[in-house]
C-alpha cells in the first residue's frame, strides 16, 4: 500500500459518540475530511441533526443518529437501525463523556454512576455491538477517548478518573480479544483541551496559568489537534497497533 493511501478514509464510515460538539465534533469532521462517511451521535436529537446537517453543508457525508449511550436497549436499537439501512461502522470512536468535579465525600452514588455508565460503561455497549458487526467482517478500528486521568488523578474528578482509568485496560481488553479478528482497538489520551466541558477550568485565571505552567508546550490544546492521530488509529496505517493509549498533551504526561 503506497504510503499516499495509508491515512485515507475513504469507503468507510465512522460512527463518533458525543460527535455533535467538542473532541468528538472535531474528530468527525478530521475523519470526513480524510474520506469517511460519518455517523454522527448525541442525546438529543434536534442538536444531532443540526450537526449533520452542518457537516453536510460543509461538504462530509454525514447523517444522524441520535441516541443516549449509556442506555442498553438504545444503543441496540440504534445498531438494528444502521443494520436495517445497510450501514455498516467500520470505525467506532468511543468519545462521549461528562465531567463531574466534587471531593469524593461530597460525591453522590447517583453522580458517581452517571459518571462511570457515560463515560466508561456506554464505550462498552458501543463497543460490544460494533464489534458483532466486524468480527464477520475481519475489519474494524475501535477508538477510545481516555485522558491525563487514564494514568495520573486529579482530585475532585474521581469518577472521570476511575472511568478514563477504565478506559485505558478496556481498551487493552478489545485488544485481546478482537485482535485475532482483524480489529485494532485504541486509545487517545488528550491533555487539557479548550472544550465547552472546561470552560469552568479555562475560565479559572489560576487553573489557566497551572495548566500553561504544567504543559511543557505551554498552552491548552485545540479539539483539532486531536485529529490527526484519530485518523491514524481509524487508517490502515495503524493495522498492527493494538491496545495503545497516545497522549495527544503538548507533553504533560512525561513531565514532572
Ligand atoms: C479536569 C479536566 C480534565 C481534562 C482532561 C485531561 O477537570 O481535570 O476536565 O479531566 O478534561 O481529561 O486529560
Amino acid at each position: 500500500m503506497s504510503a499516499r493511501t495509508l491515512f485515507d478514509l475513504t469507503g468507510r464510515t465512522a460512527l463518533v459518540t458525543g460527535s455533535t460538539r467538542g473532541l468528538g465534533r472535531a474528530i468527525a469532521e478530521g475523519m470526513g475530511e480524510a474520506g469517511a462517511s460519518l455517523v454522527v451521535n448525541g442525546r438529543n436529537s434536534e442538536a444531532t441533526e443540526l450537526a449533520a446537517a452542518e457537516m453536510r453543508a460543509a461538504g462530509l457525508n454525514a447523517r444522524a443518529a441520535a441516541f443516549d449511550v449509556t442506555d442498553e436497549s438504545a444503543v441496540m436499537a440504534a445498531f438494528a437501525q444502521l443494520d436495517s439501512d445497510g450501514i455498516e461502522i467500520d470505525i467506532l470512536v468511543n468519545n462521549a463523556g461528562i465531567q463531574h468535579r466534587q471531593p469524593m465525600v461530597e460525591l453522590s452514588l447517583e453522580d458517581w454512576q452517571r459518571v462511570i455508565d457515560t463515560n466508561l460503561t456506554s464505550a462498552f455497549l458501543m463497543g460490544r455491538e460494533a464489534a458483532k458487526r466486524m468480527i464477520p467482517r475481519g475489519y474494524g478500528k475501535v477508538i477510545n477517548i481516555g485522558s491525563l486521568t487514564s494514568e495520573l488523578a486529579r482530585a475532585t474528578v474521581a469518577p472521570y478518573t476511575v472511568a478514563k482509568g477504565g478506559i485505558r485496560l478496556l481498551t487493552k481488553s478489545m485488544a485481546a480479544e478482537w485482535a485475532q479478528h482483524g480489529i485494532q482497538a485504541n486509545a487517545i489520551g488528550p491533555g487539557y483541551m479548550l472544550t465547552e466541558m472546561n470552560e469552568a477550568l479555562t475560565s479559572n485565571p489560576e487553573f489557566d496559568a497551572w495548566v500553561k505552567s504544567r504543559t511543557p508546550t505551554g498552552r491548552w490544546g485545540r479539539p483539532d489537534e486531536l485529529v490527526g492521530t484519530a485518523i491514524y488509529l481509524a487508517s490502515r496505517a495503524s493495522d498492527y497497533v493494538c491496545g495503545q493509549l497516545i497522549f495527544v498533551d503538548g507533553g504533560m504526561i512525561s513531565v514532572l
